[in-house]
């Protein structure tokens, strides 16, 4: 039984030529299995290549075998690179706050190349369990002058994880980055229960053995919201240019667009009092001022190449 109705689909995962790829905004939320895709032939999307996350459109739907054809491709808003994965609204940098210990600069490299795509980002310290709650308390106030909102969880403490989860699935499509050690697999486990398993009878439709390499995937939350799984994640790589960096850090934009102070140059780097009107006395100035030299000496390395 085939429809030639169009639908808007999200890809949720991705094989070689396959795809999976579920209604967008789908009614029969949790009950309705993903449409197994290939690309329609005479579309040639070769320079145009289709990643977890992109909106499709699906056509040729075969509703008992759940099979369908991709026959175009939406403009994406964003793509991340490591991995890759498009359409991302939200970016949780998760960080412990013991057990690796709390390293400020690493924390902050993570959320300027996070800030760098342009999507909303919020920060999650795990492992509170670890630290007395003035620490705690002590670091909700350090990272709000930074400009984030701490969201802070202990293993212990089912209602922080249960406010957590509630903020999650008000997203579209979130995804967590941090370095390795931090929780961010425990995390996912405790969010999509029974993540090990969810992909055994597609491995079987596509005649591949169940532990296929497993790659990024988007799981939904609710109707409308999506988290990434991914097994592993690197920082994104900084990509912009450097006059932009400002505008990553709270503490600088703020009183640029707030209090309005105006420096001498325009695209003034902040980096000498002449001419300079940037209150500098704030914690994160030092990781600002490092991070504008480390890009001026890679951006000059690069022109005697
Ligand atoms: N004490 C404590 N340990 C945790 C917590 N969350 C995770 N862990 C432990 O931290 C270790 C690393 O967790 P994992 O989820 O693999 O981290 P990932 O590398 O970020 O995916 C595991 O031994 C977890 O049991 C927490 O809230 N408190
Ligand atoms: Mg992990
Ligand atoms: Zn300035």
């Amino acid at each position: 039984m085939k429809t030639n109705t169009k639908h808007l689909g999200i890809v949720t995962k991705k094989f070689n030529d396959f795809f999976l790829v579920d209604f967008k905004n789908q009614e029969n939320f949790g009950n309705s299995e993903p449409f197994l895709c290939k690309v329609r032939k005479s579309i040639n999307f070769k320079d145009q290549l289709i990643y977890v996350g992109d909106e499709v459109v699906i056509d040729n739907l075969d509703l008992k075998s759940k099979r369908a054809i991709i026959t175009s491709l939406k403009k994406r808003k964003n793509l991340l690179t490591r991995p890759s994965v498009a359409n991302i609204s939200n970016i949780f940098i998760i960080f412990s706050v013991e057990e690796p210990e709390l390293n400020l600069s690493q924390l902050n490299r993570f959320l300027i190349s996070a800030e760098s795509i342009g999507v909303e980002v919020s920060l999650v310290l795990t492992k509170c369990d670890l630290i007395s709650n003035k620490k705690r308390l002590f670091l909700i106030d350090k990272f709000q002058k930074w400009g984030y909102q701490a969201i802070t969880l202990n293993l212990q403490k089912s209602d922080y994880f249960k406010y957590f989860l509630a903020e999650l699935k008000q997203k579209e499509c979130s995804i967590f980055m941090g370095p390795s050690g931090v929780g961010k697999t425990t995390l996912l486990n405790m969010i999509i229960p029974g993540l090990q398993n969810r992909t055994a009878s597609v491995s079987h439709k596509i005649k591949r053995g169940k532990n296929t390499t497993r790659n990024v995937e988007l799981f939904s939350l609710s109707n409308q919201s999506y988290i990434v799984d991914t097994p592993g994640f690197n920082m994104q790589p900084l990509e912009i240019d450097i006059k932009l960096l400002p505008n990553l850090y709270s503490e600088i934009y703020k009183q640029v667009i707030d209090e309005g102070i105006r420096c001498k140059f325009r695209n003034c780097l902040h980096l000498n009092d002449a001419g300079c009107n940037l209150n500098k006395s704030f914690e994160r100035y030092s990781f600002y001022k490092e991070m504008i030299e480390s890009f001026k000496s890679h951006y000059y390395q690069n022109q005697e190449d």
